[in-house]
């Protein structure tokens, strides 16, 4: 049997600056998560024996000597608790500069799989079981594809590979030159009893042909998209059985959510304030869409500082429109400048094609903004 934990896209060094102030701090996340990350596998009571890491564990190729020190430091504990630890670069710490940081220096008890495409397996001996390990570090100047054609070679134990690689087909698919395709259908001819994949940074697992492919996402989410509870992938082989477990692991959550003024009925300030409370929570990161018509004009930067203490990060998507408030059909009556003003804007916006159509509600927004703030 063999038990180890599966990490990627750590992306030590990251710093989100849409959040602004609180860019700093989330970077710092990322830090205690593979430290967090590394405490579990240090752990007696849960009986890992190797840590893999498949690409991505730093954010940039030349990380900042604090950050290397970090890593050093982790990879230490790891190699002292008698782990192993098995490495791959990744896109964002590629191995294809000649100053990467996995080129200039090695860690402490740290596998690193160089080879530009995926050859022979490095082999290891876990609890007297030898584990083949298949992983490769892209380098645009020697790796070729195809990627995902490689096989389980004729040896006794357990079959492993490590790369950090798009799979055809996810929604989420778009080949960049830097990325390595793999396809799910070629991955379940290798033979593997796991196939550790990175570069997606949300959980997945298929089971092409009998091979476990897993990409175990971030542990803390990094951007909008990497949303809800994150997980720490631990996974166990027994034979042939391979079972994958998540333990829930991030400290703060990403959520994404559309408000619909209409909907919700929100007529004023303090209505939308209260659903923006009734969602709050101090580990929160919220993104809010607001559409659908609205009787007010929304001051994000007052609205923000309301909630402030209610939230960790509060960022807003103001798409609604005033067209088809009842604001606007109490202006329309008017015989004055700004119900002239409405009346023409409405004309416009009713003749527009799709694509002008947003033009024209802004518009209206903006000019109904300014015959308000004149009138108080
Ligand atoms: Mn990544």
């Amino acid at each position: 049997m063999v038990r180890f934990i599966h990490l990627a896209d750590l992306h030590l060094g990251a710093r989100p600056a849409y959040l602004g102030v609180r860019a700093d701090e989330r970077s710092r996340d990322f830090e205690a998560a593979f430290k967090r990350a590394v405490d579990f596998a240090c752990d007696p009571s849960k009986t890992i024996d190797l840590v893999l890491i498949a690409g991505d564990l730093f954010d940039s190729h030349n990380p900042e000597p604090r950050l290397v020190a970090l890593a050093e430091a982790q990879f230490q504990r790891i190699a002292e608790a008698g782990k192993h630890a098995v490495l791959i670069a990744g896109t964002h710490d590629s191995y294809r500069y000649p100053d990467c940081i996995y080129r200039m220096r090695t860690f402490p008890g740290v596998d690193l799989l160089t080879d530009p495409n995926i050859a022979k397996p490095h082999t290891i001996t876990v609890r007297d079981v030898p584990v083949h390990l298949y992983g490769m570090s892209w380098d645009s100047r020697v790796s070729r594809p195809p990627y995902d054609e490689f096989k389980r070679q004729d040896l006794p134990g357990i079959h492993i590979a490590l790369i950090h690689g798009s799979i055809k087909g996810n929604p989420e698919w778009e080949l960049e030159s830097r990325d390595i395709p793999l396809s799910l259908e070629q991955l379940g001819k290798t033979g593997m009893h796991y196939v550790a994949l990175g570069h997606y940074h949300n959980f997945r697992k298929e089971r092409p042909g009998g091979v476990t492919v897993v990409y175990p996402g971030t542990l803390e989410g990094r951007k909008f998209g990497e949303n809800g509870p994150r997980h720490l992938v631990v996974v166990e082989i027994e034979g042939d059985a391979v079972r994958v477990e998540q333990v829930l692991f991030n400290q703060r959550t990403l959520e994404e959510e559309q408000i619909n003024f209409a909907l919700q009925n929100i007529q004023t300030p303090e209505d939308l304030i209260r659903e923006i409370e009734q969602r709050a929570k101090p580990n929160l990161i919220l993104r809010l869409v607001l559409d659908g018509p609205s009787e007010f004009f929304i001051e994000e930067e007052a609205l923000r500082e309301r909630v402030r203490e209610k939230l960790f990060h509060l960022e807003l998507d103001d798409q609604t429109t005033a067209y088809g408030s009842t604001l606007i059909h109490r202006f329309e009556e008017e015989r004055t400048i700004r119900g002239l003003f409405v009346r023409r804007m409405q004309e416009q916006i009713r003749a527009a094609n799709d694509e002008e159509r947003p033009l024209y509600e802004h518009a209206l927004k903006i000019g109904l903004e300014q015959f308000l703030t004149r009138e108080s």
